[in-house]
């Protein structure tokens, strides 16, 4: 039996350790054998020789748990070193992600309409004739509604066709005064160089008391903020129509190309076309319960104004995934 307790003590392994349990413990192992044995020894030794052999099973079995409890966590600590970071090595090199420019561009326009106290509202994706035209003053049979331009679900709900229901929702749902915009996806009928099915639009809407909203705190608003976006240029407004605003104006920006020189881009005007805006008509007023209120909205395209502060060419190269053109933004 001695012998046992020494190979216990020096098994280096698991393994090692289980072929021993089987030879000590197993059905044909030393102790079977042993108590074998006990049965053709004298009655009387017999209880003596039992004791024996139950005081060496136990202490046997003591010995082996405590040995395979050793073995494993010396194993374990070989692994861990083994395994372990050397979290003071430089790295192989790895390419940081990006943000795409439409939402960079997206996030600036935030970002200067939230230092000017606008709240950024969003709505789903997915609405009605009521909400994406008829509060908007866009009445039945207006051509804005045609199978043409706008994509239809069964059942009169639609593909928001500019962000403006999230106004009208917003304007609902709560009271005046407001002063908020609404970024987000939109979808028209439209596929060609100039124009993408989904595009990003930014509108934003300012009401307060009868007499407190004038043409001249839009211009004022929206000229510092273009000139936050693009820097140095001019600013114009021509006079324009819009159903939910009036009057209506579309805002120019010197040609970022040329400097206003003219050139391809803006068709040798000097000008460049960025936003449309207007006083917000009475007709979209009464549609949402609105009483003694007066206002200013304004609205534009995201994909546009990335173009023209990165200077690509092609609308389409924003969305078609690109890495060589992604990876310019990084
Ligand atoms: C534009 C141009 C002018 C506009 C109007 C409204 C609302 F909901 F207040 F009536 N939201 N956005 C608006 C006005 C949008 O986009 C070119």
């Amino acid at each position: 039996m001695k012998e046992w307790y020494e190979k216990i003590k020096e098994a280096q392994s698991v393994e090692t350790l289980e072929e021993i349990r089987i030879s000590v413990f197993g059905k044909k192992g030393v102790l079977a054998a042993e108590f074998a044995k006990m049965k053709s020894a004298p009655n009387e030794e017999k209880s003596k020789i039992a004791k024996e052999l139950n005081a060496h099973k136990s202490s046997l079995m003591n010995e082996f748990t405590a040995r395979k409890i050793t073995i494993q966590t010396m194993e374990l600590q070989e692994a861990m070193k083994k395994e372990s970071i050397d979290v003071s090595l430089f790295s192989t090199s790895s390419q940081a992600g990006a943000l795409h420019p439409v939402m960079e561009t997206m996030d600036k326009i935030v970002e200067y309409f939230s230092s000017m106290n606008f709240t950024v509202k969003t709505g789903g994706m997915i609405e009605d004739d009521f909400n994406n035209f008829e509060a908007l003053n866009l009445p039945k049979y207006h051509p804005a509604r045609d199978m043409q331009d706008t994509f239809y679900f069964k059942d009169e709900m639609l593909l928001r066709t500019h962000t403006s229901p999230v106004q009208i929702r917003t304007m609902m749902s709560t009271k005046p005064p407001i002063r908020m915009i609404a970024p987000g996806a939109v979808f028209r009928r439209d596929y060609d160089l100039t124009h993408t099915p989904m595009f990003h639009q930014i509108e934003g809407l300012l009401v307060d008391k009868k007499g407190k909203v004038s043409f001249a705190n839009l211009k004022y608003i929206l000229e510092d903020f273009l000139k936050y976006m693009f820097g140095d240029i001019e600013v114009r407004f021509r006079p324009s129509f819009f159903p939910f605003t009036e009057p209506s104006a579309e805002v120019d920006i010197s040609c970022v190309f040329c400097e206003g020189s003219g050139c391809r881009v803006c068709s040798k005007t000097g000008w460049l076309e960025v936003l449309g805006c207007g006083i917000v008509d009475p007709n979209v007023f009464e549609a949402v319960n609105y009483k003694d209120v007066s206002g200013y909205a304004f609205g534009l395209g995201v994909e546009r104004f990335a173009m023209l502060i990165h200077k690509i060419g092609d609308l389409r190269s924003l969305f078609e995934g690109d890495i060589k053109l992604l990876e310019q933004f990084q």
